[in-house]
């Protein structure tokens, strides 16, 4: 494309994403480079300040451990992951979040973010890891740390709107990036010693239930598109864990989260008739133990026993907001005033909890005339994501921290500096690493600043500018605006644009990929269930759709970015797919249910099922790795 400046950024570092992970890794990386004299570059699709998972703010921190104060011991944490995600996690890896976690919360605090205490100075937690804040500005704070590290290493290392396509791969290394400016006719090609993708989760790869109007409403940030698997897998990097999507139980419509609701106010849900599923659906849990049997049940199963409900014609669930709210103000009954306060504090921090995270939720309850203290509102469980931070564990296998490996875990799960994937050169973190979740946005950032550290150690050990090829760079060139060279190219074929023989817009190929999804590979519509039968035919259409990958047309540079996003939903759909038709049992019921194999069979299945693709010939390869246990 003869319009489009070439702009080549060379540094020794390179980060992908301005989201949690990404400030994390800039931060420590900008210490640690200034030490040793090297280069950083940060490249975000969106601007740093509001880009993200935490554009809106959020309303609590997900991972605090309290190690110092005695609260809890990294093992706790390690415990509870590994029982919420039904025995599959990489315990090394939720270790080292855990113990570097704290510092990070810590540090927070010295930006200037306001963590909510007690009279006596104490953190107010939310649950027993959770702190609440006033979370409103946290995204902003994060960013300008973040921001300040780098400007420390010279003026011009910072790209905002810059999209990020893929990898520059040759000789089974990555050498950086390539991406476009969504504002200006600029072509980037990033080259690095090491690279960090972190570049978020995927949303919209399945149908949502904000359809229509609503289109654009999801839990986790529209924006984040797959970006960081499509990236890696490109790159030739095992995966982990793709069939472990998250299904979060959000207020309906709206997305508003439940945490604050269930652990701080203490909130029961009850369905239609009044009856309580937690407690109605226990026998249940049973079919599930050893995982259904401890406490707190695990998440997948929490959203199991309400679908239960669902499934037998109960619905709507309800979260008893009127009732959590009154018992709260119930033992300030007597004195008129201070039951008026008290009632007036716990409206304002039911507010509050949406307006710094999800906005639209305050607009829903306020357009729907509903008050928190006088009605309940609905719950439902959403479409699937795709998150290795919080309860999901998507993303690319990644080599623990030496230190922590047992004589039987080291040749399996380290093999570098923490965070390198199975390619030379690059690392992953946040949403991007797989098997270690709940980090969410604290443990996200404390496992950035472990890999920002890591990509300084890798570079001053692998010291060697990297050498690409110009007909590599050509062909990637030419491989991104394709797109609109095939718009110009056919846009005078018909007399509207949407229709026409040679191409498919880039909204039309979203479609079909979440119809595709939600039908076969057990979405909203096919109520989370799926088989072998739907899933090969979840391949076979799959595979009519990458063949309209060259035929998607783009008239503009957002709808060339639009265009991209969505080749990389397809990326993590396959992944996805594959791995759902691999893994023949039932593990996580509540995220999905696969019903020609309805029960988890823990002695074949308790691995972590990993899968590849040959960036050469695009064959995949599904591998099982085995779980061990570093902690009693
Ligand atoms: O209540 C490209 N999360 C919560 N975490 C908490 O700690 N507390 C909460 O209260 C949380 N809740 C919550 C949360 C998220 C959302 C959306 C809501 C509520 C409504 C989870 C955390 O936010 C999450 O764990 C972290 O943010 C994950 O960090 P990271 O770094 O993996 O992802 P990111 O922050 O979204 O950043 C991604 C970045 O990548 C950029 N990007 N850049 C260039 N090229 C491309 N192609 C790119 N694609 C993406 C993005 O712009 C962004 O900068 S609650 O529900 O649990
Ligand atoms: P959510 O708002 O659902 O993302 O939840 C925020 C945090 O609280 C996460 O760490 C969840 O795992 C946890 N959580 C939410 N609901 C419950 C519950 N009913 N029991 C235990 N933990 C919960």
């Amino acid at each position: 494309m003869s319009g489009f400046e070439t702009v080549v950024v060379e540094s020794d570092i390179l980060i992908l994403g301005g989201g949690m992970a990404a400030c994390g890794a800039a931060v420590e990386a900008a210490y640690w480079a200034k030490k040793n004299g090297l280069s950083i570059a940060l490249v975000d699709k969106a601007a740093m300040d509001r880009s993200g998972a935490v554009a809106m703010g959020l309303s609590a921190l997900n991972q605090y451990v309290g190690i110092a104060a005695g609260d809890n011991t990294a093992e706790d944490y390690v415990r509870y992951v590994r029982q919420d995600l039904m025995g599959v996690a990489r315990e090394d890896l939720v270790f080292d979040i855990a113990r570097h976690v704290d510092s990070t919360v810590h540090l927070f605090e010295k930006w200037g973010l306001p963590i909510w205490k007690d009279a006596e100075g104490k953190y107010v937690h939310e649950g027993r890891w959770q702190l609440m804040i006033n979370g409103e500005s946290y995204k902003i704070i994060v960013a300008e740390a973040a921001k300040n590290a780098l400007k420390e290493l010279g003026d011009d290392n910072i790209y905002e709107r810059v999209f990020i396509t893929g990898p520059i791969v040759e000789d089974g290394k990555c050498k950086g990036a390539v991406g476009f400016s969504t504002r200006e006719n600029k072509f980037y090609v990033f080259k690095a010693k090491a690279t960090l993708a972190a570049m978020g989760g995927a949303v919209h790869v399945f149908k949502p239930r904000s359809t229509g109007e609503g289109f654009g409403r999801s839990w986790y940030p529209p924006f984040n598109t797959g970006s960081s698997a499509h990236f890696t897998i490109a790159a030739g990097a095992e995966m982990t864990c793709q069939e472990v999507r998250f299904i979060p139980i959000r207020f309906k419509d709206a997305y508003g989260p439940v945490g604050a609701w269930f652990l701080l106010f203490k909130s029961r849900a009850t369905n239609a008739f009044g009856g309580e599923y937690m407690v109605e659906r226990r026998p249940e849990l049973q079919k599930w133990a050893p995982y259904g049997l401890v406490k707190p049940i695990p998440a997948n199963l929490r959203n199991w026993l309400g679908m239960l409900d669902i499934f037998d014609g109960k619905g709507p669930i309800y979260m008893r907001t009127e009732e959590a709210i009154g018992r709260l103000a119930e033992q300030y009954k007597d004195d008129k005033r201070a039951y008026r306060k008290k009632m007036r504090e716990l409206e304002n921090e039911a507010w509050e909890d949406f307006l710094d995270m999800t906005i639209s939720q305050a607009h829903l309850w306020a357009a729907t005339n509903t008050k928190p203290e006088e009605r309940s509102s609905e719950i439902a469980a959403c479409e699937p994501y795709f998150i290795g931070s919080h309860s999901g564990a998507s993303g690319a296998w990644i080599s623990g921290s030496a230190d922590l490996q047992t004589d039987e875990t080291r040749d399996e799960y380290c093999w570098g500096p923490y965070g390198l994937t199975t390619v030379p050169s690059l690392f992953a973190a946040g949403d991007a690493s797989g098997a270690s979740s709940h980090k969410f946005s604290s443990g996200s950032h404390a496992e950035g600043r472990m890999v920002g550290k890591s990509l300084v150690q890798y570079v001053l050990e692998h010291n060697e500018a990297p050498v690409v090829s110009d007909a590599t760079i050509e062909s990637l060139k030419a491989e991104i605006f394709h797109p609109m060279e095939v718009f110009e190219a056919h846009k005078g074929d018909t007399t509207d644009p949407n229709v026409n023989p040679a191409y498919i817009r880039p909204r039309q190929f979203m479609y079909r990929l979440q119809k595709i999804m939600d039908e076969y590979a057990g979405g909203v519509s096919a109520a989370f269930a799926t088989n072998k039968v739907m899933l090969d035919r979840a391949m076979e259409l799959l595979a009519f759709l990458r063949e309209d990958n060259d035929k998607l047309a783009a008239e503009s540079l957002y709808e060339l970015e639009r265009a991209w996003e969505n080749r990389h939903r397809l990326a993590q759909a396959e992944a996805h797919v594959r791995t759902l038709l691999f893994r023949e049992e039932t593990r996580w019921p509540g995220y999905y249910f696969r019903s020609d194999t309805p029960k988890m069979d823990d002695d074949s299945w308790k691995v972590f099922v990993n899968c590849k693709k040959d960036p050469a010939s695009d064959d995949w390869e599904m591998i099982k790795r085995p779980i061990y246990s570093i902690i009693d």
